[in-house]
């Protein structure tokens, strides 16, 4: 199920709205609204047969009849990297995992299911201002946050109303009700990548923040200019948990642990004040927080990552009616967001800075977060990854 990522929600809401007061609450009012739905269309596996690696954890550690060995421990490859890491990549171990969450607020990561992942490379960081820049120098690469939209795409548009643009995090003055998240999204004509938060914004001093405002699309398309490729759910989670094993957390079951913050999430009271305690109102540099085990940084809080995976709510329920090892899963067939049945959608994993246990606790490592393809907003990054040839 391809849509077309140019057809993007807020760029519809973007063009029709700007002229037409009101539709945005109109769009969201005839959406049904379930408390923990809202956040994720913001928040941020047909399994290919694996031959190699993992024979033995189906004799060793995966029984039949044991719920496939989910309330036992990841086990953790030990073939050795087929070659030296790219630059700025870590190897992850191929393995098995329990993924998913048993927390009763992420409905849709229920239940542990039992997963193997083939070893591959990944960023140690998401990717940068720096990186991307030079991506686009060396392409001549425009955003899709950059284009402007085609009057094509939006039969009946007024011409004033193509405006390219992304969407900001703009938080209101007072508290809101959690249940409208366009209460703080708003669509900002000339924000993207180099304009992170609207045209007078740049990226001074923000070299080595996460880039942002970039879709799928982009994403995708610098991933294959690094020869890289974007990493599936599965394996985003695989190497967020850093081998611990069914954690609260990436780093572990407390969230300060000896009074540290160990990522950037959202202090405060949601949406409308940001005390910035862990040090950073928006983005940080990555690597500002511990990488975990497997040396990774920010594989929570910062921004959301794509993932390859299309999003359905009831993915992992039918993995596990499978009652077989899910082996590199891709993701399901085609995507269904029960509250945003119309929208196919793509899993965001990781978490943000606006990540809080208020309103959003999506940064922990078996969360999800999901968004339309198209759509790239200023808490919304990347990663790659790279397979052995
Ligand atoms: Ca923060």
């Amino acid at each position: 199920m391809m849509k077309n990522t140019r057809t993007s929600i807020w760029r519809v809401a973007a063009v029709f709205c700007l002229a037409v007061v009101g539709l945005l609450y109109a769009i969201d009012s005839s959406r049904p609204k379930t408390t923990n739905a809202v956040e994720a269309t913001f928040v941020s596996d047909s399994g290919k047969a694996s031959p190699h690696n993992h024979a033995a954890h189906a004799s060793n550690s995966i029984g039949e009849g044991d719920s496939l060995g989910v309330i036992e421990p990841p086990v953790i490859d030990t073939v050795n990297a087929p070659a030296p890491a790219p630059e700025g990549m870590v190897w992850i171990a191929g393995g098995a995992f329990s993924m998913g969450s048993e927390d009763a607020e992420m409905r849709d990561a229920r239940p542990f299911h039992r997963v193997a992942i083939d070893g591959f490379w990944m960023d140690q960081t998401e990717v940068t201002n720096a990186e991307f820049a030079r991506f686009v120098k060396a392409t001549g690469y425009v955003t899709v946050a950059e284009r402007t939209p085609d009057a094509k795409d939006f039969p009946g548009a007024p011409p004033e109303n193509l405006v390219a643009g992304s969407v900001v995090f703009t938080p209101p003055n007072r508290k809101v009700p959690l249940d409208n998240h366009f209460a703080w999204w708003r669509y900002v004509p000339g924000a993207n990548w180099r304009h992170p938060d609207g045209p007078e914004s740049n990226l001074k001093d923000k070299e080595k923040h996460p880039v942002v405002h970039i879709d799928f699309e982009d994403a995708s398309a610098y991933a294959q200019w690094t020869g890289k490729r974007l990493p599936t759910e599965a394996e985003f989670e695989f190497a967020a948990r850093g081998g611990l094993d069914r954690k609260r957390f990436a780093w572990g079951d407390e969230f300060k642990p000896d009074g540290k913050f160990q990522a950037n999430s959202f202090q405060g009271h949601f949406p409308d004040k940001n005390s910035g305690e862990d040090g950073f109102l928006g983005t940080a540099p990555v690597a500002s927080f511990p990488a975990n085990a497997f040396g990774l940084f920010d594989m929570a809080g910062n921004v959301w990552e794509w993932t390859t995976d299309w999003y359905r709510a009831d993915y992992y329920e039918a993995l596990a009616a499978t009652h077989q090892v899910a082996r590199n899963p891709q993701g399901p067939a085609d995507s269904f967001d029960p509250s945003e049945p119309h929208v196919a959608k793509r899993v965001h994993r990781g978490g943000s800075f606006l990540c809080t246990d208020e309103y959003c606790a999506r940064y922990m490592p078996g969360g999800r977060g999901k968004g339309e393809p198209g759509t790239g907003t200023n808490h919304l990054g990347f990663r790659c990854v790279r397979s052995p040839k």
